[in-house]
Parts: C-alpha cells; sequence; structure tokens
C-alpha cells in the first residue's frame, strides 16, 4: 500500500485563520502541497488582497474572506459564504492570534481582554461555527496554534499566556466532546518562530548586537535557531491527515528541543 496517502489532503478544504502571512501562511502552504484547498481570512480587505497574491505567486488558488474571528456574526456569515463558494470545512487552523507585550500591573484590562478575545474566544467562536458541519459531514480536524506559553510563563505576556493556556485545555475539551463524531482536535505549540509577530525580540541593537532575547532562545534551544514559519507544515499536515486520525486532544510542540534542554552555558 501507498502508505504516503494516509498523509493526503486531498479534496479536503482546509480554512487557515488569520493566513496572509506568516505561521497560518506557511501552514496553508504546506496543506496545499498536500492536496488541500486553501481558504484564508483577514481583518482587512488589503490584506485578504496581499494574502490571495502571496499565495498566487505560490501557485496556490486560495479562497480569501474579509473576516474578524472575535465577531461571531462575521464568522458565522463566512462559513455559510465558504460553504457556497467553496464548500464544508473539513479542517480548521485556528491560527489568528495577537500578543500584547506589557508587564502585568501595567496592562490595561481592555488590552488584557483583547487578548483573550483573539487568541481564546475566537478559538471557540469558529470551532463553534464549523462542527455543526463536520458533525454532518462525519469527519473534521481542529488544530489550534498554542505556544510554549500554553506551558510557561514568561515576562510582560501574562494575557497571552492565560489565552494559550486556555486554548489548550479547549483543544482538549473540544477533543473530548465531540472525539464520537469522529472530529479530531489537537493543537501545535511552535516554540519560538521568526515571524512578524516576535520580529521586536530578534531587532538588532543600536550597537550592532543581536537582542538579548534573540541571544537567549539561541542558547535555549538545541536545534541552536529560532524556527522558521515552515517549520510547522510538516506537523499540521500530519494533524490535518487520516495518519492522526486516533490523535486527539493533544499538543504537539514544534519547538526544537526548547523545552527538553537546560540550555547552553554562556561563553
Ligand atoms: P503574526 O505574524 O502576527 O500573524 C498573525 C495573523 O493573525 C495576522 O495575519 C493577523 O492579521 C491575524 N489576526 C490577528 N487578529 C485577527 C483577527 N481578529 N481576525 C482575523 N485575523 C487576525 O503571528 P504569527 O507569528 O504568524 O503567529 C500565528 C499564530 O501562531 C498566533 O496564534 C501566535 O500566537 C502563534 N504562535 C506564534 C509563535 C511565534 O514565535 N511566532 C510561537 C507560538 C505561537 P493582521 O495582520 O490583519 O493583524
Ligand atoms: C514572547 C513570544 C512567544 C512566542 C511563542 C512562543 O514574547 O514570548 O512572542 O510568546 O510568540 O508564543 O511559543
Amino acid at each position: 500500500m501507498d502508505y504516503i496517502k494516509n498523509y493526503s489532503l486531498e479534496g479536503k478544504i482546509a480554512w487557515i485563520t488569520g493566513a496572509s502571512y506568516g505561521i497560518g501562511f506557511a501552514i496553508a502552504k504546506a496543506m496545499a502541497g498536500a492536496g488541500a484547498t486553501i481558504v484564508f481570512n483577514d481583518i482587512r480587505q488589503e490584506l485578504v488582497e496581499k494574502g490571495l497574491d502571496a499565495y498566487k505567486a505560490e501557485g496556490i488558488l486560495a479562497h480569501g474572506y474579509v473576516c474578524d474571528v472575535t465577531n461571531e456574526e462575521e464568522v458565522n456569515a463566512t462559513v455559510a459564504k465558504i460553504g457556497q463558494e467553496v464548500g464544508v470545512v473539513d479542517i480548521l487552523v485556528n491560527n489568528a492570534g495577537i500578543i500584547k507585550r506589557v508587564p502585568m500591573i501595567e496592562m490595561a484590562a481592555k488590552d488584557f481582554r483583547q487578548v483573550i478575545d483573539v487568541d481564546l474566544n475566537a478559538p471557540f467562536i469558529v470551532s463553534k461555527a464549523v462542527i455543526p458541519n463536520m458533525i454532518k459531514k462525519g469527519s473534521g480536524k481542529i488544530i489550534n496554534i498554542c505556544s510554549m506559553m500554553s506551558e510557561f510563563g514568561r515576562e510582560t505576556v501574562s494575557a497571552y499566556a492565560a489565552a494559550k493556556g486556555g486554548l489548550k485545555m479547549l483543544t482538549r475539551n473540544i477533543a473530548s466532546e465531540y472525539g464520537e463524531y469522529n472530529i479530531q482536535c489537537n493543537g501545535i505549540g511552535p516554540g519560538y518562530i521568526a515571524t512578524p509577530q516576535t520580529a521586536p525580540l530578534r531587532e538588532t541593537q543600536p550597537d550592532g548586537s543581536r537582542h538579548p532575547f534573540d541571544q537567549f532562545i539561541v542558547s535555549k534551544t538545541p536545534a541552536g535557531r529560532w524556527g522558521e514559519a515552515s517549520d510547522l507544515g510538516g506537523p499540521a499536515v500530519f494533524l490535518a491527515s487520516q495518519a492522526s486520525d486516533f490523535v486527539n486532544g493533544q499538543i504537539l510542540y514544534v519547538d526544537g528541543g526548547i523545552q527538553a534542554y537546560i540550555g547552553k552555558q554562556p561563553s
């Protein structure tokens, strides 16, 4: 038997939220390479257009929608439009996310709430919108993009860690509640990945040296580098494919080994 077919996404429709660029774009590109039809959204039309061009440049004819994933009405309307224009969503990747790096006691409650809204409430809203059709179809895959901050805290990311910790448990609860309908819900926990979201942590310093946090992450990662968004493509295709039909409620960390390593002695 051609075992690789177990990893094929041929005939599947994958919706990756917030995937005009960054990790979402890389996951969508990998899933397209495995045969999936790609649907993505962004908040602004111009970013959707930019995303469509980026996918086209990769030879991918994606379907893009303007949708704020925190807005349940917009999400439900988008699911209906996707259903009419593309088809039923087989694979959902809750990727859209924000971070605000502020010391907790200095953080405005509205900012804390906004991070929770995008990073935790939105995966609830979008999953709730697509699960009924997955139940009708008799199968579905949901992949929540968690984080090392689903397990660890650090200075200035209290809202983000609270959201990503909650997203880990939402992942486990969806797996528990809907596994009987042949829906698998798992998480991917990226380590530190070089995207616009982490650009401030990698900025070259005024004296030309590398950002201290950049040096810290590289010394703490056995792979000795930041991850690339493309490093997440393979794990995402695995969790979206039938090869993982008995994997449910798991968080797959794609972190270069950072969580296993005490860190290199500073030279
Ligand atoms: P990014 O470069 O900042 O991209 C985030 C994407 O989400 C953007 O396209 C953004 O669109 C979109 N988005 C934000 N709020 C949205 C909303 N309300 N509705 C729709 N789209 C929205 O981030 P990234 O590094 O690719 O991260 C993607 C995911 O991976 C996030 O969930 C992040 O928490 C997670 N993650 C990242 C890392 C890392 O090291 N980079 C590690 C672990 C986990 P706009 O441009 O319009 O804002
Ligand atoms: C931060 C980073 C991290 C990464 C990622 C790690 O400020 O600590 O942004 O949170 O984005 O979530 O897995």
